[in-house]
């Protein structure tokens, strides 16, 4: 495996930073989580862009344009023979020494990882996934924005060791007036119908403190096409528990039904109708709507 790293691609043994490098010492650094299917990169455009914002808030420069970037995930991908494939993109402060200040950072270290994807099991899909609250509640937006896609994951990690500990494989987090925010790494939405009218598609706002995920905005934009109606809305658990169907989006786990929550059954404890017809049309667009490599 050929790494990326710092303007070189490398073997993968020799793909190491500095025990100085602030991405390391205090989670000083922004990434991106990108797939490819069958040879085409999906959403690269939303993902750099995501990056650059993420490290233009923490007033990280990325010392390379857009474009040469995009070029590096391609190249990544090329020198690998990969197909489908992950892709994480990095870049951190850079080496400094052992204080906070950034401006002890000369370079910021880039590098990218390309490697097969691991795939979810099966029955994740068939069965759809059984979810628990945590008390460990989402980062506070005023505190550490979950719009920026920061090498600081710990306010997650304890959320999943909290799903973990109690049996689970994933949590949801409230924010901090007990609002329904996210999961560990995917975005949450639930499906409900209203009397006389058509299928809601609702998922929590940004500002509540969510990650705008990609795949998020893409099955927006799916359900907007299916004529569904499409809200960002503050929810709350006894939304989801009432809810017709409950489902997560990430770029890994594309979209995983939930059955469960807290012991609750959701809809009819089966994947629902719903989300099937989104997961079909989410794999549809990812055998056209990509770039080449
Ligand atoms: N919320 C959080 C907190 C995330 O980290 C998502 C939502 C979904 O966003 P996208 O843009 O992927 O639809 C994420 C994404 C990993 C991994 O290695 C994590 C993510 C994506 C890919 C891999 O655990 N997080």
């Amino acid at each position: 495996m050929k790494v990326y790293l710092n303007g070189k691609f490398v073997d993968r043994s020799k793909a190491v930073v500095s025990v100085f490098d602030h991405g390391l010492l205090y989670g000083d650094g922004v990434f991106e989580g990108i797939r490819s299917y069958d040879g085409l990169i999906f959403k690269l455009k939303e993902h750099i862009d995501r990056l650059f914002e993420s490290a233009h808030t923490i007033m990280l420069k990325i010392p390379m344009s857009k474009a040469a970037l995009i070029d590096v995930v391609k190249q990544s991908l090329r020198v690998n023979r990969l197909h489908d494939a992950y892709i994480r993109l990095v870049v951190t402060r850079g080496e400094g020494d052992l204080g906070l200040d950034p401006r002890k950072c000369a370079d910021p270290t880039v590098f990218a990882i390309a490697d097969r994807i691991e795939l979810y099991p099966k029955r994740l899909y068939e069965q759809g996934l059984e979810l628990i609250t945590v008390a460990t509640q989402r980062n506070v937006p005023e505190a550490l924005n979950p719009q920026i896609k920061s090498l600081n994951y710990l306010n997650n990690i304890l959320a999943k060791i909290e799903a973990i500990n109690a049996g689970f494989e994933e949590a949801i987090m409230l924010s901090h007036s007990g609002y329904v925010t996210e999961c560990t790494g995917e975005n949450i939405f639930l499906i409900s119908s209203a009397a006389g009218k058509g299928k809601r598609l609702v998922t929590p706002p940004t500002y509540i403190g969510v990650l705008r995920g990609i795949t998020r905005q893409t099955v927006m934009a799916l359900g907007r096409r299916t004529r569904l109606d499409v809200r960002e809305d503050l929810l709350t658990r006894h939304d989801l528990f009432n809810a017709d169907e409950v489902f997560l989006t990430g770029t890994a786990a594309e979209i995983v039904p939930v059955v469960k929550i807290d012991g609750r059954m959701i809809g009819s404890g089966k994947p629902g109708a719903v989300t099937k017809k989104l997961q079909q049309a989410f794999r549809q667009l990812t055998k056209t709507d990509g770039i080449k490599y």
